[in-house]
């Protein structure tokens, strides 16, 4: 891929998994930028990210990839922006059953649609979901200008799922390069 290492950027909303996913798919091998959570409001968990964080992986073949995750603070959008103006492909970590996840992942869809060099989105349902709510989301995504985005479905735990959603980005991205 242009002789440069490939640069995947997690993002989504606070809580949804984009550490667990990062340190699923790189284990030790990553930068991490958790601090304890004071924001006990917005989310109840421990810890929440406050920059960049950055990993590596291996997909054999001696290719390798860059996986950045963005803190879901709002307050860090400028963090965000900045991963996504640097990254050739991205996941949007959702809860599709979640009332709000489709306006959350069109925000980001048009923040992503100004990049100067947009990169590849895809939409990873990352908490337990029924077909028909999928279904639902997709369709719902379709009718904005940002038109089909890719859906696949990864628990952040499950670096096997993990795995095979990389791949197939990884596919998208060597597809593009080849047209472009
Ligand atoms: N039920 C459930 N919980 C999960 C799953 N994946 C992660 N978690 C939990 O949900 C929380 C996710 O936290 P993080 O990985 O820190 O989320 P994040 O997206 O990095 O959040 P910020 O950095 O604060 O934006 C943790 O408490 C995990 O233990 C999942 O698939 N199902
Ligand atoms: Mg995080």
């Amino acid at each position: 891929m242009n002789g440069a290492l490939p640069r995947i950027a997690l993002v989504g909303p606070m809580g949804i998994g984009k550490t667990t996913a990062l340190r699923s798919l790189c284990g030790d091998v990553m930068a991490s930028s958790d601090v304890p959570n004071l924001d006990r409001a917005a989310h109840s968990k421990a810890f929440t990210t406050v920059g960049a964080e950055f990993g590596e992986i291996d997909l054999g073949d001696g290719e390798h990839v860059q996986v950045c995750g963005c803190p879901g603070q709002d307050r860090f959008d400028f963090v965000r922006q900045w991963i996504l103006s640097v990254s050739m492909g991205v996941f949007i970590m959702a809860d599709v059953a979640r009332p709000s996840a489709v306006g959350e992942t069109l925000d980001l869809l048009a923040e992503m649609a100004v990049q100067p060099d947009p990169p590849l989105a895809l939409v990873l349902s990352a908490r337990p979901a029924t077909s028909a709510q999928i279904e639902a989301f997709g369709l719902a995504l379709s009718a904005s200008p940002h038109g089909v985005v890719p859906i696949l479905e990864a628990d952040p735990r499950d670096r096997g799922q993990l795995l095979e959603a990389v791949g197939v980005l990884a596919s998208m991205l060597s597809l593009q390069n080849e047209i472009d």
